[in-house]
């Protein structure tokens, strides 16, 4: 009914009928026209480009609503399983070039748009970039969706509907600061507020038992989410799925008349901010309680309202007879890493409290419905919450985890028995969902209490969460932690009772996957090598893979167009394995001067995005050398500037005619944000930006070496800087990325890779040749004994790591003495543990590579080879295979095609 209303309205209010999809540019050109008129969001007298943007979006919105409308009715119509995507972020990026691009009408868009005097780039360069997330696992979440609805799987996202992104990333003189990202400031064109769509989301108060002898929970603090749809078009199908983002409010009756009336203007509107606020930001910070709390908050909202969502179209589409057996015949439910994890208590009380199933029946279904994925192998970024903060928040949840906690503590003790209770408790300690909680009663006499300090493990900082300190503080605080502990027994504070949110969706996820091979490997033998000997198959390999839509065929139509000319079809896009033809012309002279051509073009424009970001002028004929990513010690940004460092010292010891002969000139480009209270994180991006600005105004170097850090890093920044990278980095320490996805993005857009066998590098390598990687560094197998050696103090530097701590020590880069930094790699007195990330062992081997880069690159024949056969070799790393393997191994959904 709603469909047929939508029809009516939309031929009466509408002057082209959007019924039918708009392709030629005349009519877009009208219906443009007519948005700018009757869909106004700027005063009428001007047309200028920030209101063409948005009349454009909204004329290519019309066309995804048909597309959206028609795809709803057909699901509702067969009720096929649908897979849902929850993730507290999406990393979207730019959305109009990728819908016309996707809708087949690049060429009516740009056509309709000179015709008004426009250039569809600059129309599409107005549109801010939502910044939904914060690295990887944000942006993973997009390519999914945009392979999804390209695939015609049945498929949603649902995520948060931030009203300000991470953050903009603002480079001075004393490094990053943070300032507020406004992109909804002038409104989101994309999105379609649903207000007949709204759950309302509890949170506090008590749980109590009904008159039938249930419990019920009673909450204390009341908000209402309400969805905002953003569509999501396939590529040359009519498929358009959904992104489903909640932004929360207060039930209209909070608003607090007599008090507002009384002159108390601030309380009577402070249920309102409380309910808005929880939508505010990505990642608010949570040093404080209030923080954490919020948190918190913002997890269970994305749960409860998208199962609540999800529970109420299964049983609309059950039509009268709801049969909770076939739920997850039905639905799939995906958790991006554990910050959805709260799903599964979640959906038990809804099954349990509000449909009336029973334990058993509700914790079957839910096993089987929902999945995890994790993104990290870095302990101190698994996530734990306070648990008397969530029995505060969520009472009735954290009855259910008691509850689920209890049954993984019986099925440990009858895998392992009683007869050895040092290992039952071992395996108690490191399985359990609670942490240092005691036994559930009926087992409080099986073994001997959890021990009342916890051990000490290896830490390192991860991810945004935990990244408040840098390694050694936190290092520091454990020494002085187990000094205290040694004088004064009786201070010790009873250790934090903590819900471990990865035990919990292990446990109650019917599959747990890692993201590349290597990564999958260390979940099973390491990470949750426990979990893996109760449950083996559960666990699986998902390797990532990225959109080749936006990460080749639009950020680089230079390229692609030689690609579909060589190839002779522009299949490739939707059957990447075809790209593997252009191996058999990688020598070709014709290709590969076409190929240079391209690069070249790319280039030219990222020269004009660092004048007008940077101010610096830098020479597109030198090597485009690319690290863009968070700033992270794992990632080892510091590896990198260090090596530009070493080459800057040789440089300086060189005649000038010795040193053009022994260095390719290059443009060492950096990109990424550091989260902001990761304080070594932020020394990194202030030490290169310092780098920079004595580099690049040595006279004696001029085009040799530049170093630049491009500004607030953003998906519109990738599309711009990978199309035209020459080399890039991947050089985290082995064993601590999990995949990468930038690497893919690299690897497809012809740039060669400089890498650690680490994540994804080791599939790529594989895959497009190990003469075509430039491959350095130690294994993930040598980590721990190298950590080891390095800690025993039998690690002997290699000169080259001295030599260039010296140097950055002597001053060259202004009075700052980098003490931390460089201390960070020493473990020096105070410094607690000593290059963690193992930079110095790494170095020479690094440099060496660097100087086979150097030889490489001086035979253009034989890097553009390079080149081309890594674009040649990526098709393994497109989204869409990685989204067959997910709906067929672990979703268990069909591809349903629209008739
Ligand atoms: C990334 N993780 C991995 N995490 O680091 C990367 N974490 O190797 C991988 O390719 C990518 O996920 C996709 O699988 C992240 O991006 C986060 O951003 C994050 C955010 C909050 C808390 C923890």
């Amino acid at each position: 009914a709603r469909i047929r209303t939508w029809r009516l309205l939309s031929v009466k209010s509408i002057s082209t009928n959007p019924k039918t999809l708009v392709t030629d540019s005349e009519q877009v050109a009208s219906s443009i026209k007519h948005h700018s008129e009757f869909t106004p969001l700027f005063s009428p007298e001007k047309f200028e480009l920030p209101k063409a943007f948005f009349a454009t979006a909204q004329s290519v919105r019309d066309a995804l609503i048909v597309n959206w409308n028609a795809t709803y009715e057909y699901y509702n119509r067969v009720n096929p399983k649908q897979a849902y995507y929850l993730s507290m972020e999406f990393l979207q990026g730019r959305a109009l070039s990728n819908a016309v691009g996707n809708l087949g009408l690049t060429g009516a868009y740009g056509d309709a748009l000179k015709s008004l005097g426009f250039e569809l780039e600059s129309v599409a360069g107005q549109e801010p970039d939502p910044a939904l997330g914060n690295g990887g696992l944000g942006r993973l979440a997009s390519c999914f969706l945009d392979s999804l609805a390209t695939l015609n799987y049945p498929a949603w996202g649902y995520g948060l509907r931030y009203k300000y992104g991470l953050f903009k990333q603002i480079i001075t003189k004393d490094g990053q600061e943070e300032a507020a990202e406004d992109w909804l400031e002038l409104s989101n064109p994309w999105e379609i507020v649903r207000n007949d769509v709204s759950y309302p989301i509890k949170f506090y108060g008590k749980v109590v038992f009904g008159s039938d002898g249930k419990k019920r929970w009673i909450g204390g603090e009341d908000v209402v989410a309400v969805a905002y749809d953003v569509p999501i078009p396939g590529y040359k199908t009519k498929t358009t799925i959904n992104l489903r983002l909640w932004s929360t409010k207060a039930p209209s009756s909070d608003f607090d008349l007599s008090s507002y009336n009384s002159g108390k203007h601030t309380e009577a509107a402070e249920a309102l901010f409380n309910a808005e606020k929880i939508c505010y930001v990505l990642y608010p910070g949570d040093e404080s309680d209030e923080g954490k709390a919020l948190r918190l908050k913002q997890q269970y909202t994305l749960c409860s309202a998208s199962l609540q969502d999800i529970v109420a179209r299964f049983e609309t589409r059950s039509g009268g007879s709801v049969n909770w057996e076939e739920f997850p015949e039905k639905v799939a439910v995906q958790m991006n890493d554990t910050h959805p994890t709260l799903c599964i208590p979640e959906l038990m009380r809804i099954l349990m409290d509000l449909k009336g199933l029973s334990w058993e029946d509700a914790w079957r279904i839910t096993q089987r419905t929902v999945a995890y994925t994790n993104h990290t192998v870095l302990p101190e970024a698994l996530e734990k919450w306070s648990l008397e903060l969530m029995e505060k928040l969520l009472p009735r949840h954290v009855e259910i985890i008691e509850k689920i906690d209890e049954e993984l503590v019986s099925t440990i003790v009858s895998e392992y028995g009683t007869e050895n209770p040092d290992l039952l408790k071992e395996k108690l300690k490191a399985m359990r969902i609670l942490e240092n909680v005691e036994l559930p009663s009926a087992f409080a006499d099986v073994i001997v209490k959890p021990e009342s300090k916890p051990a000490i493990a290896e830490k390192t900082v991860d991810q945004t969460k935990d990244s408040k300190e840098d390694a050694q503080t936190v290092v520091k605080k454990e020494v002085e932690e187990e000094e205290t502990a040694g004088v004064v027994a009786e201070v010790i504070p009873e250790p934090p009772k903590m819900v471990r949110m990865a035990n919990l969706a292990v446990v109650g996820g019917h599959a747990v996957n890692g993201v590349a091979e290597i990564h999958s490997e260390i979940v099973k033998t390491d990470v949750f090598n426990d979990f893996v000997k109760l449950w083996p198959d559960k666990f699986q390999n998902k390797t990532n893979g990225v959109t080749p839509r936006r990460w080749i065929r639009f950020c680089n139509p230079y390229l692609s167009d030689i690609i579909t000319n060589w190839i002779g079809t522009e299949d490739w896009v939707l059957n990447t394995e075809k790209l593997a033809e252009l191996r058999k012309f990688a020598d070709d002279e014709d290709l590969q001067s076409e190929w240079r051509a391209a690069k070249k073009k790319n280039k030219l424009k990222v020269v004009s995005l660092i004048k007008e970001r940077t101010g610096y002028t830098v020479n597109p004929d030198a090597m485009f050398d690319i690290q863009i990513k968070r700033i992270h010690e794992y990632k080892r940004q510091l590896l990198n500037i260090l090596g530009i460092v070493y080459r800057y010292k040789k440089m300086k010891e060189m005649s000038a005619s010795e040193r053009k002969k022994a260095f390719v000139p290059r443009v060492c480009i950096f990109g990424g944000k550091a989260f902001a209270t990761y304080v070594q994180a932020k020394r990194i991006v202030k030490f290169i930006t310092d780098v920079g600005s004595t580099i690049n105004h040595d006279p004696e170097i001029g085009d040799l070496l530049k170093v630049i850090f491009v500004p607030d890093y953003n998906v519109s920044v990738a599309e711009l800087l990978i199309p035209a990278s020459e080399l890039s980095q991947h050089i985290s320490t082995a064993g601590m990325e999990a995949s990468g996805t930038s690497n893919m993005k690299f690897s497809m857009n012809g740039c060669i890779l400089i890498g650690s066998l680490d994540g994804a590098n080791v599939e790529i390598r594989e895959e497009v040749g190990e003469e075509n990687f430039f491959l350095f560094g130690a294994k993930a197998d040598e980590i721990v004994s190298l950590r080891k050696e390095r800690a025993e103090g039998k690690f002997v530097p290699d000169p080259s790591f001295e030599e260039v701590k010296q140097f950055v020590r002597s001053g060259v880069f202004g009075s700052n003495n980098y003490d931390e930094l460089i201390g960070s790699l020493e473990g020096n007195e105070g410094f607690g543990r000593a290059d963690y990330f193992l930079v110095g062992k790494d170095f020479p081997s690094y440099v060496e590579c660097q100087e086979k880069v150097d030889k490489a690159y001086r035979d253009q024949k034989r890097w553009t080879r390079m080149s081309i056969l890594n674009t040649a070799g990526s098709s393994k790393f497109s989204s869409d295979r990685t989204i067959h393997e997910y709906a067929k191994d672990i979703w268990n959904i069909k591809q349903v095609e629209l008739p």
